[in-house]
């Protein structure tokens, strides 16, 4: 039975705003002096110089890249200056960026609904401020048109050697006879052109943009023009751009599901799913997946912009590759115990300032057994109510962990206490906590609200096999 597909989503203005070289700028505004010179961002105490993270637009142009370490960054480009991630407990503390990432999402969040979608990334609906301003002052009739909206780049305008690029942006956003999507779509390039600006203004950041009907077409464009730059894909555009659109371009169809679709279907851009119909692509990925195919192939999304501008989840973790695997309990419990007074840390922050709580703590590590007969098993994650207090978060932690530890390694596995080797080691642990909300109005203190708590824990401990397992600190998405 096929799904229902969006409605009249083509006539949406959403944008998604993304910070340039995030950790950079960042350390840029400390240390102002680093302005306009080859920067990156490294993480602390890593080998060879560390793993870089963010990498200036000045230092991508001597060929530095994020896949380097600090040491081949400064044979590519001596010049190169490095900056440490501050660092707490051992680890690196990206409380600075979160909070500069906040500042940004506070202006966005002026215009439209907007959801934090990471921590350097904003969707925004800006439908009803571009419905607002067609009635009230429609670009058409302006006299003179912001100079960045005119920097914008507008997919399948038509600009010819010789053209001048800016006049052609300012006669598609002044056209008249302009259908109504592509005139809510020039009011979004005004809006967001703006608010980029005071971005800057207020926060000395830049940012990129995309602006498109969808919140896919909006993240596919903002990645388009960088840094500095906004990207508007009008409808008459969508095929164009997906018809070449390699699929793991696609963030969806970077793994197992790309590859199927390559190895199986022959599919290789976007566009090339346009010849399977619906029923072919439902029968062969289940209905929603092959709905949701067919619907990206022709530029449709209706997922909505979520008004979010906090975190769904916070999350710790560290990652102990190669040699500085955890191999003992205890080095274990250490780690663990940083991870949780983060955590802790951060949850305070959030009762006190949004008036917050979490109420699900989950466990993730990555494991190897080095002799080892089924090496694909996974180190299983682990939930059970979250507790407020550093040592009750420990406490539940470790338990977490010693629970999983057990399956992990089996009745055979040998002793999970001691510090001599037993056999595995952690290659990341990370602790998050989820299902936060507020607390209910009407509460007369926050202490009586968690006098009347539940304190029994354990009781419902559970796997949590849907959290994502897959991403190295795997914390669960929206988590910032
Ligand atoms: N980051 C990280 N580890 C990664 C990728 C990113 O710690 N493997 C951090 C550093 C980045 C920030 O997240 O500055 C945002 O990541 P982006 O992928 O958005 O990349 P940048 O903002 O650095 O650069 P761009 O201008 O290409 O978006």
């Amino acid at each position: 039975m096929p799904v229902a597909k969006p409605e009249s989503s083509d006539s949406r203005v959403i944008a998604h705003v993304d910070m340039d070289c995030f950790y950079v700028q960042v350390e840029q505004r400390k240390q102002p002096q680093l302005r306009g010179l080859p920067t990156a961002v490294v993480q602390y105490n890593e080998w060879k110089g560390g793993a870089l993270i963010a990498v200036s637009y000045e230092a991508r142009k001597f060929g530095v890249k994020r896949s380097m370490r600090g040491e081949e960054a400064k044979e590519v480009c001596p010049q190169v200056q490095l900056v440490q991630v501050p660092v707490a407990r051992g680890k690196a503390d990206l409380s600075g960026y979160r909070n500069a990432g906040s500042e940004v999402v506070s202006i966005l969040a002026r215009r439209g609904r907007c959801e934090r979608a990471s921590i350097d990334e904003v969707y925004l609906d800006l439908t009803d401020a571009a419905e607002m301003m067609l009635a009230d002052n429609p670009p058409q009739g302006m006299e003179t048109i912001d100079e960045e909206a005119l920097k914008s780049h507008i997919l399948g305008l038509n600009n010819e050697d010789g053209s001048d690029v800016k006049e052609n942006v300012r006669k598609w956003i002044h056209r008249h006879n302009a259908d109504h999507r592509d005139k809510l779509l020039a009011c979004g390039i005004l809006i967001v052109a703006e608010l980029r600006m005071q971005v800057l203004k207020e926060t000395e950041f830049t940012c990129s943009a995309g602006i498109a009907h969808n919140k896919m077409l909006a993240k596919l464009a903002s990645g388009m023009n960088k840094p500095a730059q906004q990207t508007v894909v009008p409808f008459s555009s969508v095929k164009g751009l997906l018809d070449t659109l390699p699929i793991r371009k696609m963030k969806q169809l970077g793994g197992k599901l790309g590859i199927s679709l390559q190895m199986d279907m022959g599919v290789n851009t976007v566009g090339d799913l346009l010849q399977f119909p619906e029923e072919k692509l439902q029968e062969r990925y289940g209905i929603n997946t092959g709905t949701w195919l067919w619907n990206i192939a022709r530029g449709i999304s209706g997922e909505e912009v979520e008004g979010r501008l906090l975190p769904k989840s916070h999350g710790s973790g560290k990652t102990f590759p190669g040699p500085r695997a955890l191999k003992t309990v205890p080095a274990v419990q250490h780690w663990l115990n940083q991870l949780c007074e983060e955590l802790s840390e951060r949850l305070c922050s959030d009762l006190d300032q949004n008036k917050r709580i979490a109420h699900t703590l989950t466990l993730h590590a990555r494991a190897y057994k080095s002799s080892d007969t089924d090496s694909q098993k996974k180190f299983p994650s682990k939930s059970c109510p979250l507790r407020y207090g550093t040592a009750k978060i420990q406490e539940d932690a470790f338990n977490l962990f010693q629970a999983g530890l057990r399956e992990y390694i089996g009745f055979y596995g040998g002793k999970t206490q001691g510090s001599h080797c037993s056999g595995w080691g952690i290659t990341s642990l990370s602790v998050s906590a989820s299902k936060i909300v507020p607390i209910p109005s009407g509460t007369c203190s926050i202490a009586k609200y968690f006098q009347g708590q539940s304190t029994s824990h354990f009781s419902s401990m559970q796997s949590s096999d849907n959290l994502n397992t897959e991403a190295t600190l795997s914390l669960p998405s929206g988590s910032i």
